[in-house]
């Protein structure tokens, strides 16, 4: 068994990666007070695009510098009313354009220009965008396929080597669930990828800013200037957690370039405000995408993260049907049976009620059997042990083993188990078994191995090899679902009730 939790109290957690004090290059940034027109920060950079350094723009109003109506559009955005996402605008200045987005940071209102790679702007065509979207939405069946049309377009609009949508399951693990890459790449297809690859503060800065890229992983760095600050230091107040300059911890960039990766455009994907998975872009060479194409690329996130809720609950559905349609049947044999316990060995249905490979039940010192299961000896050995560790209880768990050490010698038959304790002879109760489903995980990188301690035993880094490591996971079942769940539930009920009226009928006999 794998401890990865050591790894919860390392620096990658605690890393303030919302305030770099420094952007990537590829633009540069203007910050001012809110209520003002005084600029208040400005990346060292600004004389690349502009040919006015930091010293001459901190600390002059806006409108001392640029032309008039520029000026007023950007105190319009310093005033009052209240910015809480990106707006774009185009600014000139001596024939260069630049895409401006502005979003306010606590007192702040950033700016930041990029200039336009090709001179223009290129408006990505939103219409044809949406008819594709509806007709991939018509032809794919369930949730993957769908993650696979959105990773095909996400690729065709962007032109990225290679585009994943990647899943977190529980404990933040990832997984590539799709892939679109370029041919001769190859596949990440179905890999796994420890939770510490995204720490915690990262993950909840990606449920605020859905979008983020990196336009080349070997980029230095632009300090962020306030008149104080020395160049060689920034100023690391101002929040850039809604930046598309940010500038990325350099853990993240290091891990990149141990995977080989030149550039990358990561989008969040959410469910009931917690991240459900990303839409990762990665290419081979710098790589810069201009403002109106990061839409595109953003909602094609919006549309995969409309569908997802539906096509879970359009699958788990189906299957809830076929439950119910089981249950119904093990219900109306239990009624029409003077002696339902005789006949369970017979019924398809109690099996199917819950998906299950077996079921007992063990009443008055007979025991009962359906499909797959133990010997008797061990069967009854599991009931005292239910009856003892849950009496009058309910108790369902993939991984019988954990609570019931024994069960690994089962686990052919019963990996997983969904109990009721039934209220009759001691140790009576029901049971439903699932068998073992061996499952192997692609790691890609040792998971053990995916923090390295530097020279200095403190400071930590990320893995260097992404080389494939299998880790087989035994005596696990299928989980549960929750509709196999209630059906047991149900079923347990009335089996209950059956038994006491056969209680009660008896006792009546007697008298
Ligand atoms: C961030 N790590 C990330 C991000 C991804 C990964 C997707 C988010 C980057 C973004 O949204 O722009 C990991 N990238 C992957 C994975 C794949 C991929 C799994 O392409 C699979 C194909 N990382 C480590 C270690 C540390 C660490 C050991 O491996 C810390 C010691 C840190 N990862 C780390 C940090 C960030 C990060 C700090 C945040 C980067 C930032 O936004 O500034």
């Amino acid at each position: 068994i794998v401890n990865r939790d050591i790894v919860n109290l390392t620096n990658c957690e605690s890393e303030p990666i919302h305030i770099p004090g420094s952007i990537q290059p590829h633009g540069f940034l203007l910050g001012i007070k809110k209520g003002d027109s005084r600029i208040e920060f400005c990346s060292a950079n600004s004389a690349v695009y502009i040919g006015v350094g930091p010293e001459t723009l901190l600390g002059k109003d806006i409108s001392d510098i640029f032309p008039g109506e520029q000026a007023s559009r950007f105190a319009m955005y310093a005033g009052e009313e209240v910015i809480d996402s990106a707006k774009p605008f185009v600014f000139s200045l001596n024939g260069t354009s630049f895409n401006t987005t502005v979003h306010q940071s606590g007192g702040n209102v950033i700016m930041e220009l990029e200039p336009f790679p090709d001179g223009t702007l290129n408006l990505p065509n939103l219409y044809t965008q949406t008819r594709n979207f509806v007709s991939i939405m018509e032809k794919s069946s369930g949730l993957l396929d769908l993650c696979q049309e959105i990773a095909d377009e996400t690729r065709a609009i962007t032109g990225y080597d290679r585009v994943m949508i990647y899943r977190f399951d529980d404990q933040y693990n990832g997984e590539v669930i799709a892939e679109s890459r370029r041919e001769d790449l190859v596949s990440f297809a179905n890999q796994k990828y420890p939770h510490t690859d995204i720490p915690a503060q990262a993950r909840e800065l990606y449920i605020r800013n859905p979008l983020r890229m990196i336009a080349d992983i070997s980029y230095t760095p632009v300090p962020l200037l306030t008149i104080d600050d020395s160049a060689d230091k920034g100023n690391h107040s101002l929040d850039l957690s809604l930046s598309i300059l940010r500038s990325v911890s350099p853990m993240h960039i290091e891990y990149l370039k141990n995977m080989g990766v030149g550039a990358t455009l990561t989008i969040s994907l959410l469910q009931n405000q917690k991240l459900w998975g990303l839409i990762a872009c990665h290419h081979y060479a710098p790589k810069i995408l201009p403002h109106y194409t990061r839409l595109s690329a953003l909602l094609q996130g919006h549309f995969l993260t409309s569908q997802i809720a539906v096509r879970e609950v359009a699958e788990e559905y189906k299957i809830s049907e076929e439950v119910d349609k089981a249950l119904v049947e093990a219900l109306a044999l239990l009624h029409e049976t003077e002696n339902f316990m005789e006949a369970s060995h017979r019924s398809p249905a109690l099996l199917k009620l819950a998906n299950a490979t077996g079921a007992a039940i063990y009443h008055e010192g007979v025991l009962y059997t359906n499909g797959l299961v133990p010997s008797d000896s061990e069967l009854l050995d599991l009931f005292t042990f239910l009856a003892n560790a849950y009496p009058n209880q309910a108790f369902e768990t993939d991984n019988l083993s954990d609570v019931y050490p024994a069960a690994k010698d089962i686990s052919k038959y019963a990996a997983g188990a969904i109990y009721h304790s039934m209220v009759s002879g001691e140790n009576d109760g029901i049971l439903w078994l699932r068998q073992e489903k061996i499952e192997t995980i692609n790691w890609a990188g040792n998971p053990d191995k995916a923090v390295l301690p530097n020279e200095d035993g403190v400071q930590l880094s990320p893995r260097k090899s992404f080389e494939l490591w299998m880790e087989i996971v035994k005596d696990k079942s299928a989980p549960w679902r929750k509709s196999e769940v209630n059906a047991a539930s149900s079923f347990s009920y009335a089996l209950q009730k059956h038994i006491n009226y056969r209680i009660i009928r008896a006792q009546e006999d007697e008298n």
